[in-house]
């Protein structure tokens, strides 16, 4: 279907949202002379010349506009915009020194008589036969750079004719720049003809609708063609043809009724022209209204400002108030990641992280013997790690450099999606359909990676349990020295024995005070490596508190970064393409 037919819904909506072009005044009918024209006539305030520029403008919002709903909405209730797109592209590239004016109608109105009556030549067959026209004629005149433009409207060469020749002189130079199609009728019981008239008048820059006295009255061209110009007011004209069956009186009450005909179609101010192709009555005024189309230039942009009006408003329900891009804040970031922590037990995995932190401070504190003891024993973080329900790496003693996120119970799981739709919902708060549902699914998909992706992060996020403090590495040394200490008074002590019990000279024996040396050095060790190492006990488990926090506060600052990554940049990616598809309708609208 053309654009121009398919615009019919379109139309109606936008004259709902009030956006009409032309003044509705309308001229009264003036009385009907057999041998003079009638014209009830046409805008009688001129919505002013349309600004080529606006009209590019207005048209690259509508590409944007199409581009930011593509992929949200199905594509047929983009199918509008995408034609009118697609053809204001086509049209601005072509010919502007050409307009392109299209006689549509019912069959028997007197399209091809007029057409022959506009260009002087028995150009287009008529016929007592209906349908006669089964084809698109164009006559156009100046035909040199029109080629390509016959090429868009799809004439074929043997339907083109070239009006104006050397002989014509200056004769025609009024309508230079005309492109007159003759269509087929619309009504015909041929499908191909409604299907071409459908594509013709969804290009052509000007519409005349020839009506006859029988048939102005049409429902079907009212409704299916006429209802829908809505917008296109300033490029519609109306012919009433055949004027010369009616007496003076009838064919004024004709003109008087098909301009109340009009009206209740929204073409208030339409111009309309009484005609007679076999007298000749009307051809003048339409003629001149032809020449004062080509020479305006402006037909092409007007017919481009009222597609894009239509298109705007076919798609404006998709569009509301403004929101922020950044609506999702940083409340909204920390709340998802702490139900996203508390899913994962981000609060169990650092404890575990910090008991293998305190397991391994105790152990290099220690004095180096009972060191030796104590790892014969079990690993405890095993222990503490199955009752959190935190698994360990396979093989792992204790998650050293490692540690894995348990798996969320159902519950957690569903505070999570629960978290995630409020979040969903909050920012899409009063946007209209397909908004919510795309940021919805937006979320819900980078959710549905997390849980795969949170297992890497928690195993990879380096809280630091490998960390080896300087002062677990100083307080290590004074155990050894403490332990070579005891080591160095024991052997002394033994061999002086041994010395005494074989009778060898005795070693000496230097006191400290009323203690004999080796002793003192065996006590101090004995005494010294277990109290140095309570000391630093203490202190390991205090850090080891402090590590605990650090390290849930890294998880949770890396969870808070994924779901950043995953949940939060798609729905502020949706709120983007929001705010450019309102910017790009303000941009359409001309606003
Ligand atoms: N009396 C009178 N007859 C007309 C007038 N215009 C056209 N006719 C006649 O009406 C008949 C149809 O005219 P066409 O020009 O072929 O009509 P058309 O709209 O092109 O018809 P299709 O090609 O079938 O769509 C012909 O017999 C014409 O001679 C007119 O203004 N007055
Ligand atoms: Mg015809």
């Amino acid at each position: 279907m053309s654009v121009l037919a398919g615009q019919q819904q379109a139309g109606r909506a936008v004259d709902a949202d009030g956006t009409a072009q032309t003044n509705p005044t309308i001229e009264r009918t003036r009385t009907v002379q057999s041998d003079r024209p009638v014209r009830t006539a046409g805008p009688d305030s001129d919505p002013g010349p349309v600004d080529p520029d606006q009209v590019l403008a207005r048209v690259e919002g509508l590409r944007r506009l199409f581009k930011a709903l593509s992929g949200r909405v199905p594509a047929d209730q983009l199918a509008t915009i995408r034609a009118v797109v697609d053809r204001a592209g086509e049209r601005l590239r072509l010919s502007r020194d050409h307009t392109v004016v299209a006689l549509a109608g019912a069959t028997g109105g007197g399209k091809s008589s007029l057409f022959n009556s506009l260009s002087g030549l028995e150009l287009s067959r008529v016929g007592f036969r209906r349908p006669t026209t089964n084809a698109a004629h164009a006559c156009v005149w100046n035909p040199s750079s029109a080629a390509e433009l016959l090429d868009w409207l799809g004439i074929p060469k043997r339907h083109q004719i070239a009006r104006e020749t050397i002989l014509d002189g200056e004769s025609e130079a009024a309508l230079r720049g005309l492109v007159l199609l003759d269509l087929p009728d619309f009504d015909s019981v041929e499908i191909s003809h409604r299907l071409e008239v459908d594509r013709l008048t969804g290009l052509a820059d000007l519409l005349i609708w020839v009506l006859d006295p029988q048939k102005y009255a049409d429902a079907v061209l009212h409704q299916r063609y006429l209802r829908g110009l809505t917008q296109y007011r300033a490029v519609t004209v109306v012919v009433l043809n055949q004027l010369d069956r009616l007496t003076p009186q009838d064919a004024e009450r004709c003109l008087a009724d098909t301009r109340r005909l009009l009206d209740e179609d929204d073409l208030r101010g339409v111009r309309l022209i009484g005609t007679s192709a076999v007298t000749g009555q009307g051809i003048p005024e339409l003629r001149q209204l032809l020449a004062d189309t080509v020479a305006a230039r402006q037909a092409s942009l007007q017919r481009m400002v009222g597609d894009v009006t239509t298109a705007a408003a076919s798609v404006s329900h998709l569009v509301g108030p403004e929101i922020a891009e950044d609506a999702v804040d940083r409340a909204m970031v920390n709340g998802l990641a702490t139900r996203r922590g508390d899913s994962v037990g981000a609060s169990a995995v650092a404890s575990v992280a910090a008991a293998a932190y305190r397991r391994r401070g105790r152990q290099a504190t220690r004095w180096p013997v009972a060191r030796w003891f104590s790892e014969l024993r079990p690993d405890p973080i095993r222990r503490l790690a199955a009752t959190a329900g935190v698994p360990l790496p396979a093989g792992g003693r204790a998650p050293r450099h490692r540690h894995a996120a348990p798996d969320p119970s159902p519950a957690q799981r569903s505070q999570v999606d629960l978290a995630i739709r409020g979040l969903a919902d909050l920012v899409s708060q009063g946007l209209p359909e397909p908004w919510p549902g795309a940021i919805t699914a937006v979320a819900r998909s980078g959710a549905a990676s997390l849980p795969d992706e949170l297992d890497r992060v928690i195993r990879d996020t380096n809280l630091g349990t490998h960390r080896t403090p300087l002062w677990w590495r100083i307080t290590q040394g004074v155990q050894w020295l403490l332990l070579a200490t005891t080591l160095v008074g024991a052997v002394w002590l033994l061999a002086r024995a041994l010395l005494m019990f074989i009778a060898l000279p005795e070693l000496p024996l230097p006191t400290v005070g009323a203690l004999p040396l080796p002793t003192m050095l065996l006590l101090t060790g004995l005494l010294a490596g277990p109290l140095i190492a309570a000391l630093a006990g203490s202190l390991v488990v205090y850090s080891a508190r402090r590590f605990a926090v650090q390290a849930e506060r890294a998880l949770r600052a890396a969870i808070a970064a994924l779901a950043r990554e995953r949940v939060v940049a798609p729905v502020r990616s949706e709120l983007h393409a929001y705010a450019e598809a309102r910017d790009a309708l303000t941009a359409a609208r001309g606003q």
